[in-house]
């Protein structure tokens, strides 16, 4: 079988291996590998649709590996294994690029956040990672999706679907689409912090969901993994992505919307984690923009969503009909939920 001759390149032989598919992501394949020895490996194909060049989240990765080995050789990151050619990613023709790292012993990864200790341990790891390359030069870095978190890009493309997208779904969502046009805003306030210059462009994750960050057996932080959209950008990505996913006790997946809320506790655990983990870094106009960065990813993930339902779901895929409405919709409920309590929220950052 094909992932037989992958894993061979990378130095591991059948018949004792075992490829288990695992992981939740939308984007690329994931399978963990068990050698009879004990060992472990998480092997990954990359969606080439979605990463133009694979080979640049490589040479990130590489630049990062070496940086941090010099500057912190304590922090613990985990680097691609080599191909018996010397490789650090292996292509195979007609089937894509594949990679492989150590599974790491003794952690694991969480899907749904449980506890706020959890979150600001989550929090906290996606924070150092930052900080600990606060000095990184990050125009070094290779864009891996050039835009990914432009707001006002997203928005656009939104706009456009409704102009060549699939006419029956577009009159289906109107009362959706009327509400992001309303809600317009939010990207005036993200142009204003692209404008800002007390807006540093970081070293930042772009997917900070809590299954990216390793756990070890007593629920603290390992290190964060999925490394494919480290990129130039703001903290805002990242504080914003983890509030889009943990602030609610349900994920973008639920279709009963009414359990979906927004949690006070998980909100404080992820403000301070990160402030923990960053010591210092943020400016005082970054540390007050910590609800604005859970406005931008929630109000990002809907544009995307129905944008994706209105293109006939060519990005994310679709499980049942309307599954990107439904995912749009949730997170329209989430961003309400969370506006609603803009003033409190933002009192505690
Ligand atoms: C995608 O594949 P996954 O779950 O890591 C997407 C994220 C979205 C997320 C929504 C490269 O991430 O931006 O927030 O789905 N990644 C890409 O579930 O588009
Ligand atoms: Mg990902």
């Amino acid at each position: 079988m094909m992932l037989k001759n992958v894993l061979q390149e990378f130095g591991l032989t059948a018949p004792e291996l075992e490829v288990i598919p695992f992981g939740s992501g939308l984007i690329n394949h994931t399978w963990k590998i068990n050698q009879n020895n004990g060992k472990a490996y998480i092997l990954q194909r990359i969606n080439h649709n979605v990463f133009k060049a694979p080979q640049d989240i490589a040479y990130n990765i590489r630049l990062i590996g070496s940086y941090l080995a010099k500057q912190y050789p304590e922090y613990f990151f985990v680097r691609n294994v080599f191909t018996n050619k010397g490789d650090d990613i292996h292509f195979v023709e007609g089937e894509g690029y594949f990679r492989l790292v150590p599974f790491v012993k003794q952690s694991h990864t969480v899907d749904v956040v449980q506890t706020p200790g959890q979150a600001f341990e989550a929090a906290r790891q996606f924070g150092r990672f930052t900080h600990v390359l606060n000095d990184f030069p990050v125009s070094q870095l290779k864009v891996t999706i050039p835009d990914f978190h432009n707001l006002t890009l997203r928005y656009n493309q939104f706009i456009q679907s409704l102009q060549s997208g699939n006419k029956e779904r577009i009159t289906e969502a109107q009362e959706e689409i009327a509400w992001l046009e309303q809600k317009h805003y939010i990207v005036e306030r993200f142009e204003a912090m692209k404008n800002n210059p007390d807006f540093k462009i970081r070293v930042t994750h772009h997917d900070t969901k809590i299954s990216n960050v390793l756990f070890d057996d007593n629920d603290k932080g390992i290190c964060v993994i999925d490394l494919d959209t480290v990129m130039p950008g703001y903290f805002t990505s990242d504080v914003g992505d983890m509030m889009r996913t943990c602030l609610s006790p349900v994920s973008e997946e639920e279709k009963d919307f009414s359990k979906i809320e927004i949690r006070n506790e998980y909100y404080k655990a992820i403000v301070q984690g990160y402030l923990a983990g960053m010591e210092g870094d943020l400016s005082e106009a970054e540390c007050k923009s910590f609800f604005d960065g859970g406005c931008y990813l929630i109000y990002m993930q809907a544009l995307r969503f129905v944008a994706d339902y209105i293109n006939n779901d060519v990005y994310y895929g679709s499980k049942y009909p309307g599954h990107n409405f439904v995912r749009a919709k949730n997170q329209i409920i989430l961003l309400k939920r969370l506006l609603e309590k803009e003033e409190m929220l933002r009192a505690i950052a």
